[in-house]
């Protein structure tokens, strides 16, 4: 069994002073007491000492608090950008930006884009706000060129993509859009801030669905938008507290909690998908396996020039249907059947019936997100188990 390996086969390179700066930035200990941890303020509106004279910068906590003050500086440092905006989900901060989109104007969205992202674009943006969607395989830079008119007002990248793991060119998409005068979203909820800093290749916005690695437990649904512009900034900011969706201040404070380990469980947990990735492409059970950080990969050598580390995501397709990928995924006894990612645990999923339902079939098949395509999200766990969890599982779909 593979598990020895180098650090260097699956980290390229390592972010100066992450950890320090997950557990330290904004986050001294309290003046009055010397709590270390940040207090959770969980008063929804502040005294003034006159009318329109609060003590400090808060009035009302949907517009601001400073707990989650605290954390918007951390997640801003840690995304290499001067300004952050927390949401109640990573869908709150989508909509947040799209809906700075007016009628008329045109969106050009990776066409292999979460299926929550694509839901709303599809259902709202297009149907009721007038916007225009077009989904485009913009791995190659050029479509993106192709497609550009002058109405086009963002283009957004996922990458690596959601369930299929291609990866977009961030810096050349962004270098095109710049010229343009186009704004630039990536979501990098994949990646996470560990492995990939999308304002360092010119994005405007980068965007997480903190529910994932951020939290990293399974147990918050977060979300959270960085920037460098201040116009746009406050644009946004404009947008997050007209429509509401800011987090819970405890859901915060769990956030910076976790914060903390994000290096040491992205490191684990790419470390094992690397090792368990190995595995799986030798069995002959699996038909074929996608896994940005394996030299199989089409397009690893870009995975190595933008990213920290190939991650701790892996899609792969069964020998056979439904049916046998559903004995597969019943007969697992560690990896969890379930949706969502990023967390501690073993996580496994069919894109088909689940994550990516709501995405029409034929674009489904196109993408290639068939019903024996499996997607996993490999947790900390020790990956010894889980290669002999899958490896028995497999048997079963014989
Ligand atoms: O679930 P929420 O916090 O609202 O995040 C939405 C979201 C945004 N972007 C990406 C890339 C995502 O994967 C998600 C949520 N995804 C899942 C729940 C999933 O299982 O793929």
């Amino acid at each position: 069994m593979i598990t020895q390996v180098q650090e260097t086969d699956y980290l390229y390179s390592i972010p100066k002073s992450f950890s320090t700066r997950a557990i330290h930035t904004a986050q001294h200990a309290e003046p009055i007491h010397g709590s270390v941890n940040v207090p959770i303020h969980l008063s929804t509106t502040y005294k003034q000492r006159g009318p329109g004279q609060p003590y400090s910068t808060f009035d009302y906590t949907r517009c601001g608090n400073p707990t989650r003050a605290a954390l918007e500086e951390c997640i801003a440092d840690l995304e290499n950008s001067k300004h952050c905006i927390t949401f109640s989900s990573g869908c709150a901060a989508i909509s947040c930006i799209i809906n700075t989109c007016k009628n008329g104007e045109q969106i050009i969205c990776c066409d292999d884009v979460y299926g929550g992202t694509q839901r709303y674009m599809r259902n709202f943006s297009v149907k009721n706000h007038g916007i225009e969607v077009l989904f485009v395989d913009i791995t190659d830079p050029e479509n993106v060129v192709k497609t550009i008119t002058e109405r086009t007002k963002i283009i957004w990248i996922e990458t690596p993509t959601n369930p299929t793991l291609k990866i977009v060119d961030i810096a050349a998409v962004c270098k095109i859009a710049k010229e343009n005068k186009i704004l630039t979203v990536v979501d990098n909820t994949f990646a996470t801030p560990y492995l990939q800093t999308p304002s360092n290749l010119g994005a405007d916005i980068s965007i997480n669905s903190g529910t994932k690695y951020m939290g990293g437990h399974d147990d918050v649904v977060f979300g959270s938008l960085t920037c460098n512009d201040k116009e746009l900034y406050d644009k946004l900011f404009f947008s997050a507290k007209s429509q509401g969706g800011c987090p819970s201040i405890f859901d915060c404070y769990l956030i910076m909690r976790s914060l903390k380990t994000l290096e040491l469980r992205v490191k684990q947990a790419t470390k094992n998908a690397y090792i368990f990735a190995k595995h799986l492409e030798s069995n002959p059970l699996v038909q074929k396996v996608i896994y940005p950080g394996l030299p199989s990969h089409p397009q690893h050598e870009l995975v190595r020039r933008q990213q920290r580390g190939g991650g701790a995501m892996i899609s792969f397709y069964v020998k056979g249907g439904f049916e046998e990928t559903s004995k597969l995924l019943k007969a697992l006894k560690i990896f969890t059947l379930a949706e969502s990612l990023g967390g501690v645990e073993s996580l496994i999923e069919v894109p088909s019936v689940m994550t990516h339902g709501s995405i029409p079939v034929d674009v489904r098949n196109q993408l290639g997100i068939t019903d024996n395509m499996v997607r996993v999200s490999i947790g900390i766990e020790n990956v010894e188990d889980l290669i002999n969890d899958m490896e028995e599982a497999l048997k079963s779909t014989q």
